[in-house]
C-alpha cells in the first residue's frame, strides 16, 4: 500500500544556497546530504516531520551533478521548481506497487528498482501517465 507522502523533489541551481534557504525559513535542521550518480543528482533530504514515530517526509533538494542529467535538462526548460513526487509504500515491496500500477496502463520507468536516497528502493511513474507529474514509489531502507 502507498500510505504516505515520502518527498516532494524541488530541482534548484544552487543545492547549497536552496538549503539554507529552506533552513532559515521554516526552521527545518535535519539535513542529510547525498550524491547519487546514477541519477546524475546531488540531493539534500530535509525532514519535516520530527515526531521520530518512522513516517517522516521530507523536502528533497535535488541539482544536477553532470549536464546530461534528467534534472539538467528539466531546470534548462522548466528553471527552479516542483519536480517530483513520492509516496512512500507502508513496507510493502516497491517492485509489487508498480506491477499493480503499471497493469492499470501507467508507464513505470524502471525494469527493477534502484537505489535511492538514504538507501531506499525507487522507481519512477511516466508524467504524461500521471497527468503531468513525475512519480516516483519509495521503499525505504528497513533501518531508515
Ligand atoms: C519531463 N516531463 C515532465 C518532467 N520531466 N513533466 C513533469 N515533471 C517532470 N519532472 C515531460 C516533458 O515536459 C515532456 O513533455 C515529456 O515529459 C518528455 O520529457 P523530456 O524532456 O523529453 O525528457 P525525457 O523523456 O528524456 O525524460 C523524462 C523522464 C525522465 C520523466 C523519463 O526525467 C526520468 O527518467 N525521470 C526519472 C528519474 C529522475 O527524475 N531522477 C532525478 C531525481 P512535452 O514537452 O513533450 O509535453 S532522483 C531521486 O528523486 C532520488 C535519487 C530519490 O528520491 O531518492
Ligand atoms: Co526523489
Amino acid at each position: 500500500m502507498l500510505s504516505r507522502i515520502d518527498h516532494i523533489g524541488i530541482a534548484c541551481h544552487d543545492l547549497d544556497a536552496t538549503v539554507e534557504f529552506y533552513k532559515k525559513t521554516y526552521g527545518f535542521t535535519d539535513a542529510h546530504f547525498e550524491v547519487n550518480e546514477e541519477q546524475g543528482v546531488r540531493e539534500c533530504m530535509l525532514k519535516i516531520n520530527t515526531t521520530g514515530d518512522g513516517a517522516a517526509s521530507y523536502i528533497q533538494l535535488i541539482t544536477p551533478t553532470r549536464p546530461d542529467s534528467t534534472v539538467a535538462k528539466w531546470l534548462e526548460k522548466n528553471g527552479e521548481g516542483v519536480h517530483h513526487i513520492a509516496f512512500g509504500t507502508d513496507g510493502s515491496d516497491v517492485q509489487a506497487e508498480a506491477d499493480g500500477i503499471a497493469a492499470g496502463g501507467v508507464r513505470v520507468l524502471y525494469d527493477a528498482p534502484r537505489r535511492g536516497s538514504m538507501g531506499s528502493r525507487i522507481t519512477f511513474l511516466h508524467p504524461k501517465d500521471c497527468h503531468g507529474v513525475l512519480t516516483e514509489l519509495v521503499q525505504k531502507a528497513p533501518e531508515a
